[in-house]
């Protein structure tokens, strides 16, 4: 059979095997990382980056893939370039998803970044300096360390999260990457806000976008290179409660995740949240690349050709802690655990049904009612009949947003944002 590399999954397949056997071997110098230590910051970062190393059985090394940390198949569901988490996997976790069992979402491959001379550069029309581009500024890690620190607990989430729902659910046909409801992580992200670096660079009043690019290869898609990746932010939401993150987890970020320094942009697309940043364009006029016109709109029967408005919010959504066609013994209590959330602002209520719907009562909240995270919960069963069952959770946000049991098909299959039915057996 032909590879269809207009499918995002199969192309990053390809591309990942392609690349494998361009790198042969990658030598990462483990004693080189250790040697450095240049002041306490940089110090805690490459001891963060060597313990990741080692985690990569030198057996291993020669076929080291796109993602750097290990990924257990208890922990995670290969996707090409990319890995989600398994549900059952935040199973008895507290409220933080653990970093080990983070999803990663690379266009290309995690790069090895050099946080010596790492800097970050801010330049363009909407800061102080010489039209039409401004001169640019720049920051050292060592800078963004020593300057007002910041913590924000929030979920980064891909558009895509739940997509393969609009196949197995819908019967729809969709492009790119077939996750279940894995690719989303909540995380303790410290870091400056993107306001303070922005003031300090020279923001002015004309400026109306930014746009961060991250310092991944080129991204190619069917054949064109797009180049770096970046996508741009109006300048309201930048200002607004964006941080520039250099600890996930109160750890230097990890290399998958966007050492030395990402953008997390709450509530928003996983897109907006640039990893391995290593620019920002200011711009006084809108600003456009193929991530806010070609990705991440709504396209297909019922939006314009161009594609709906360029995507901001996630949809409230909600997943059991639980595998696909987890057992239960029929007769006995059990109780159920999970996590519902939204770009939208805090989840009010949450209900359950474990009869395909028919009927549905509360699931009960048990943890912080965090506005940018999530809302666990858990609720209480005992099947009374054995055999294939299904389980659905439906999620409710402030601002009363409900899962609905469907939602219209886009081609890219973003934002599916419907009640899943979770199979299950019953013995
Ligand atoms: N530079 C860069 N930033 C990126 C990406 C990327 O491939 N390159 N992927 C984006 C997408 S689509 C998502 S969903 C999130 C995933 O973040 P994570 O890998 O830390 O979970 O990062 C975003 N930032
Ligand atoms: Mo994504």
């Amino acid at each position: 059979m032909e590879d269809d590399l207009t499918d995002e999954a199969t192309y990053e397949g390809v591309r990942s095997a392609q690349r494998l056997s361009a790198l042969g071997g990658v030598e990462v110098s483990r004693r080189k990382l250790l040697r450095v230590s240049a002041g306490v910051g940089l110090g805690a970062a490459m001891a963060g980056t060597a313990q990741a190393v080692a985690g990569i059985a030198p057996a291993a090394a020669g076929a080291e893939g796109p993602i750097v940390k290990p990924l257990p198949p208890e922990l995670f569901i290969p996707h090409g370039t990319n890995a989600e988490m398994r549900w059952e996997s935040m199973s008895g976790q507290g409220y933080l998803t653990p970093t080990d069992r983070f999803f990663v979402r690379d266009h290309t491959s995690t790069p090895r970044i050099d946080p010596r001379t790492w800097q970050l550069k801010l330049w363009g029309s909407g800061l102080r300096g010489s039209p039409p581009e401004g001169r640019p500024v720049e920051f050292s890690y060592e800078d963004l360390l020593g300057m007002r620190a910041e913590t924000l607990t929030a979920f980064i989430e891909c558009t895509g999260n739940g997509r393969s729902f609009f196949t197995s659910q819908q019967g729809h046909t969709v492009s790119g990457t077939p996750w279940r409801l894995g690719a989303v992580g909540v995380a303790r992200w410290r870091g400056v806000r993107l306001a303070t670096v922005l003031e300090r660079a020279g923001l002015t009043g004309k400026a109306v976008d930014v746009m961060p690019r991250g310092l991944d290869a080129d991204f190619v898609d069917k054949g064109v290179d797009h180049g770096r990746v970046r996508r741009p932010l109006p300048v309201a939401k930048a200002l607004k409660d964006v941080l520039l993150a250099f600890e996930m987890n109160d750890r230097p970020l990890p290399p998958d995740h966007g050492f030395p320094v990402r953008l997390v942009v709450p509530g928003w697309v996983g897109i907006a949240s640039i990893k391995w940043l290593g620019e920002i364009q200011v711009s006084g006029v809108p600003l456009f690349s193929p991530w806010n016109t070609e990705y991440y709109r709504l396209f297909g029967p019922g939006y314009p050709a161009a594609g709906s408005e360029p995507l901001t919010r996630m949809v409230v959504k909600s997943a059991f802690e639980l595998p696909w066609d987890a057992r239960f013994e029929a007769g006995r209590a059990h109780v159920l655990h999970g996590r519902s959330w939204s770009g939208n602002g805090r989840v009010r209520d949450v209900e359950v049904s474990v009869d395909g719907g028919a009927t549905w009562r509360p699931a009960l909240p048990r943890g912080p009612w965090a506005a940018r995270a999530w809302l666990p919960w858990e609720f209480r069963w005992t099947p009374d009949r054995t055999g294939a069952q299904v389980l659905m959770a439906r999620a409710t946000d402030e601002t009363g947003g409900t899962q609905p049991d469907t939602v219209p098909y886009n081609t890219l299959g973003y934002l599916f944002g419907a009640v899943v039915r979770h199979p299950v057996v019953v013995v």
